[in-house]
């Protein structure tokens, strides 16, 4: 495979007026007809005329009419072309049933549907596959299947045939197209200008009550933006499809958003709460790339952050005003834990903005994402929200209808505020998580605080520097009093100090607030200082990472000295918990502890290799402590997260839920399993099921349930990634493997379908003991299986290979047997691009 460069981005040749295409529609053979619009490109030197093109059989092309003859290969083809203005024809045949890859056009379910992101429209028809290419597009589909969709407005509609027209310029990746026997709920939204969209949810037929939510979502989506960010939609309909097979979430199509339908698909009965809540956020994501990402695109793809960055802020802000803002952000901020700290402290750590790949698919990652979402975030902390609205007004309104870089972002937040945003751009440069470390002095009656940032060495860069940091910090004194409210520092150098003075007592810092910046920080308070902040902190995220903090110091210590679990802590913790005043869903969240991967983190960081029994057995001792310390106030605690209203997925109901679920996780450890087992015969909701579910798979007792629970569900292929997936991810470590093996045999495996697929080798992936088991056969089972999986479909099957990018924390023993997998792997004859990237870089 090739390696692309940044730094060798030259714009293409020809410039693309507009694009006529014609589908008619057959599983093995669709024809597609293309007639495209081409003019000399003024502001490029290079007149090579190629064209993208890859699986297509090419039946005849013409230039200005007279039939031509170009060099095909399997990239793409060239040709002799005009230089002047000319329109380019081709006709080619594909079949998208035998697509197995998902990407262009495939059918899932008898029904036709598209995936151009990142690089699909090639697999389409010759065309120039590069977001930098904007042009018009008026589509023809002729089939006989009912519902027959494209980008843009409706045309004429005939028996067997439709017309799609979309007004504005786009590139090939936004392309989309639908059709099949599909059902639509039907609403209408009308902007704040008092233009009419007709909104359209299709599923297939018996799908149609899991609708009501994703349409709410989709009209108070397009208000949100409205309001706060001044943008309308701009076309007369706007359509989303549910697909089964789907190799990611979603797909910003111009008008023509394409859902997994474990997007967007929702019920009490089948979907959880985490389910709603984060189909809300997908559908205000997609919606919101309208703005950024469609209107205003990227030049190339190494630019991806530029959409996807800002767009994760949209919508997690959109998500913070619809819920409560605390909990999203601590939620947040676990989630960027999770999964971009290992990515950016590991062998696959890349910059926000990478400046090399060789599969674009495989920087689909949470760094671009959810890190490119910290940076717009410090950028809002550091200009201020005045500013920041200032800066994206001017940035729609100079760049609409361009491709653009991030030096385009920055330099309308330098023209807006007249700040020199050079040294805040190695946010986009610099891969790699800082180390933020803090000394405190107290002379006279001056406070001074003296931070640290060192980032260590990732791949390719040996060397940084010093990035801007902004540190919100608040004082508190020993009596609990705030006496300096949050207060933003901004550190620009490897070292720096700030002196607050006329401090009458040494106070209690709060750090880090709202986690202003995504930094590890090294602060080694002391265990009463954090008790004290888990106690009277103003700032909710400190207040949770106070009490994470002493989580994490307690089970590293049972881990490393086998002390008890840290019995002040539990005792400060239970105050919390059991306080009425404070919102259960914060409460529930002030109850979960760091995960297994990020204690083997932790201890790796130290310098200790991590045993992920032992790591599993400090977390169950510390849970089984809790449960015993906690006895006398979980009765109260249940009673108290019990929903006696009609379901509702809304942020008071689901906090309650979440508490519940948590106080149960306790409960089974002192009874067994049986309020596990009274909950999950009464629930009347998914939520209620599956917690009940989950605490007695953990307890090893859920037998019964399980059965229940698929003959209940076996016809819900949704219901039933959960069912796979929940025994997978919380079975006792020794078993986990063994069970994953058994469940491939399982008929209902279908693991050519991305969803079913991952909900067995992601939860075997999330077991982390489980997938660490000494013997290798968690490793064993998913190379075999990524193995067989990037015969058809490399995408999801390199995607999923990232599970083993901290192999290298282990012993000796687990990392020889991991290496032997991914070695297998890589040696394999025939084996994607995409994969043999993604292990490449793991083996370093
Ligand atoms: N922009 C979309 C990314 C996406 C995608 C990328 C590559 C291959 C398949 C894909 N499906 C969706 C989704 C988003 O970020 O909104
Ligand atoms: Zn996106």
């Amino acid at each position: 495979p090739q390696t692309v460069y940044l730094k060798d981005y030259t714009p293409f040749g020809y410039t693309v007026e507009h694009v006529d295409l014609t589908f008619r529609l057959s599983p093995d053979a669709t024809r597609v007809i293309s007639r495209i619009r081409f003019a000399p490109n003024p502001a490029a030197t290079d007149r090579t005329f190629f064209l993208h093109g890859e699986e297509l059989n090419l039946i005849s092309a013409r230039i200005d009419g007279a039939e031509v003859s170009p060099e095909v290969t399997d990239k793409g083809l060239t040709c002799e072309v005009p230089d002047t203005p000319f329109t380019f024809e081709a006709e080619v045949e594909i079949a998208p049933a035998r697509n197995t890859a998902l990407e262009g056009l495939y059918m899932s379910n008898g029904m036709y549907c598209t995936q151009c992101e990142a690089e699909g429209f090639r697999k389409i028809t010759y065309y120039p596959d590069r977001p930098d290419v904007m042009a018009t597009f008026d589509v023809r589909i002729e089939s006989d299947l009912p519902v027959l969709l494209s980008n843009g407005n409706p045309g004429p509609r005939g028996e067997g045939h439709a017309e799609w027209s979309d007004p504005w310029p786009k590139p090939a990746y936004l392309f989309a197209l639908v059709a099949g026997e599909l059902e639509a709920r039907s609403d209408v939204f009308t902007t704040r200008s008092g233009a009419r969209v007709d909104l359209n949810l299709w599923v297939r037929p018996g799908d149609l009550h899991k609708t009501e939510w994703g349409i709410e979502a989709l009209k108070k989506s397009m208000r949100w933006d409205e309001e706060v960010y001044g943008r309308e939609y701009d076309l007369d309909v706007f359509n989303i499809v549910a697909v089964d097979d789907f190799n990611m979430g979603a797909m910003e199509n111009k008008g023509l958003n394409i859902f997994n339908s474990s997007a967007v698909l929702a019920s009490p009965d089948t979907s959880t709460d985490a389910n709603f809540e984060r189909i809300e956020a997908i559908i205000a994501h997609e919606y919101f790339h309208n703005w950024t990402g469609n209107r205003i695109t990227c030049r190339d793809w190494f630019q991806l952050c530029l959409k996807e960055g800002l767009t994760v802020f949209r919508d997690s802000q959109f998500t913070a005003d619809m819920r409560s803002a605390p909990v999203k952000r601590i939620s947040d901020v676990i989630a960027l834990r999770a999964r971009q700290f290992p990515e950016d402290q590991g062998p696959l750590s890349h910059p926000v903005r990478p400046e090399s790949f060789q599969e674009i698919n495989n920087f689909y990652t949470a760094t671009v994402y959810e890190k490119g979402a910290e940076v717009i975030g410090m950028l809002k902390r550091l200009v201020g929200d005045d500013a920041y609205s200032k800066a994206l007004d001017l940035y729609f309104e100079r760049h609409d209808g361009e491709a653009c870089t991030i030096e385009d972002w920055l330099k309308v937040f330098e023209d807006a505020t007249g700040r020199d945003l050079a040294q805040f751009k190695r946010w986009y440069s610099q891969s790699g998580t800082p180390r933020l470390s803090v000394e405190e002095r107290y002379e006279g009656s001056d406070y001074t605080l003296t931070f640290r940032q060192t980032t260590p060495p990732t791949p390719g860069q040996a060397e940084k520097a010093p990035q801007v940091l902004p540190i919100a910090v608040g004082l508190l004194n020993p009596n609990g009093d705030e006496v300096v409210p949050t207060t933003l520092l901004e550190m620009t150098e490897g070292e720096q100090s700030f002196t607050f003075p006329n401090m009458p007592s040494k106070p209690v810092p709060s750090l880090l607030r709202g986690f202003s910046a995504p930094v590890v920080l090294d602060h080694e308070a002391s265990g009463e200082d954090k008790a004290f902040l888990l106690a009277h902190d103003t700032d909710p995220y400190s207040r949770w990472e106070a009490g994470r903090s002493l989580a994490r110091a307690s089970l590293i210590a049972s881990i490393l000295e086998r002390t008890e679990p840290d019995a002040a802590y539990l005792d400060g913790l239970k105050r919390l918990v059991t306080d009425p005043a404070l919102d259960p869903a914060f409460r529930a969240l002030m109850m979960s502890l760091p995960s297994q991967n990020e204690l083997a983190q932790v201890l790796h960081e130290k310098g200790v290799t991590p045993d992920p029994d032992a790591i599993f057995e400090a977390v169950e001792s510390l849970l089984r402590a809790m449960a015993e310390r906690w006895r006398d106030v979980l009765p109260a605690l249940a009673e108290e997260a019990r929903v006696s209203a009609p379901y509702a997925p809304d942020a008071e109901q689901s906090g309650k839920r979440a508490l519940g679920s948590a106080v149960l996780g306790l409960q089974t450890r002192l009874d067994g399993g049986a309020a596990a087992k009274a909950q999950f015969e009464n629930a009347d909701n998914m939520t209620l099921s599956l917690s009940a579910l989950g605490a007695l798979v953990r307890a090893d007792a859920a037998e019964d349930a399980l059965a229940a629970f698929e003959t209940r569900w076996s016809g819900d292929r949704l219901v039933m990634d959960k069912w796979f997936g929940i025994q997978i991810m919380l079975a006792p470590p020794q078993v986990a493997p063994d069970r994953t093996r058994a469940l491939t045999e399982h008929p209902a495996f279908d693991w050519t379908n991305p969803n079913r697929f991952r909900a067995v080798m992601g939860s075997l992936a999330g077991n982390h003991a489980g997938f660490h088991r000494a013997d290798g056969a968690g490793y064993e089972i998913l190379g075999e299986w990524l193995s067989r999986l990037d015969e058809k479909n490399p995408q999801t099957a390199a995607r999923m290979a990232s599970a083993f990018q901290t192999w290298t924390r282990y012993d000796d023993e687990r990392r020889a047997k991991a290496r032997a997998t991914l070695e297998r792997l890589y040696e394999k004859p025939g084996l994607s691009g995409d994969m043999a990237e993604m292990v490449g870089r793991m083996l370093g």
